[in-house]
């Protein structure tokens, strides 16, 4: 069976791909092998919504199943932002440096005991006909007081995760795929996906 994942983001990808390797016979696409496939807009109000929207246009428009990640860090200091702007926190095309810069900077003098962060992450999985099926994952933790570590991308240099003592950057990708926000969500969501898969394989 093919499975579509609706992101450009590589990070992204290698991530999903290694957390669910356990599931045979799945042929993992991403929306780069549909080069004619026009850019999305992410309009929606949260993580679902926006998840939802990029699930269900590259379904339809490929004709297989879809994932779509949707996701953001949310600091409590800050009401919840950068949250579903967390890839344009430091402006349209913002690199992951400028927004870590950006959010140390609007960070400034705020003590460690008042950093408290979590990602978040929305999975949609879509068919080609416009069922969608969504699951929620989290991970908690501290905004560093500076970037560690060069593991993974966006804010895991400034994501400190307290039960380790390390950022998610010093982690690496082992430990990350094991307690993040992504591997939660996908781990409520691998059930369905096997359905999905067994129900390709037969036909029904
Ligand atoms: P797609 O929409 O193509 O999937 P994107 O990077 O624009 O790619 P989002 O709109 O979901 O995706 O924004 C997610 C941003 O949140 C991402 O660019 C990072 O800045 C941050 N982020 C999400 N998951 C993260 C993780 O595991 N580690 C570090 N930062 C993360």
């Amino acid at each position: 069976m093919k499975l579509v994942l609706a992101t450009k983001n590589k990070g992204k990808i290698v991530e999903i791909v290694e957390i669910i390797a356990d599931l045979p016979q799945i042929e993992v696409l991403s929306i780069a092998d549909f080069p004619e496939l026009p850019p999305i807009e992410e309009t929606g109000k949260n993580f679902k919504e926006n998840a939802i929207l990029k699930a269900k246009t590259v379904a339809r428009f490929t004709g297989h199943w879809t994932l779509a990640d949707d996701s953001g860090l949310t600091v409590a200091y800050l009401n919840g932002a950068p949250g579903i702007y967390s890839a344009r926190y430091a402006g349209e095309n913002a690199t992951d440096e400028e927004n870590n810069a950006k959010l140390l900077a609007v960070l400034k003098d705020v003590p460690m005991e008042k950093r408290q962060a979590a990602f978040v992450c929305v999975m949609a999985l879509c068919s080609p006909g416009g069922e969608c099926y969504t699951c929620e994952g989290r991970c908690e933790g501290l905004i560093a007081l500076a970037p560690k570590g060069s593991h993974g991308f966006g804010y895991d240099p400034l994501f400190y995760v307290p039960a380790y003592g390390k950022t998610m950057a010093e982690l690496g990708p082992e430990v990350k795929n094991k307690i993040s926000h992504r591997a939660a969500a996908l781990k409520q969501l691998k059930p369905l996906l096997q359905k999905v898969l067994k129900q390709n394989r037969t036909g029904i």
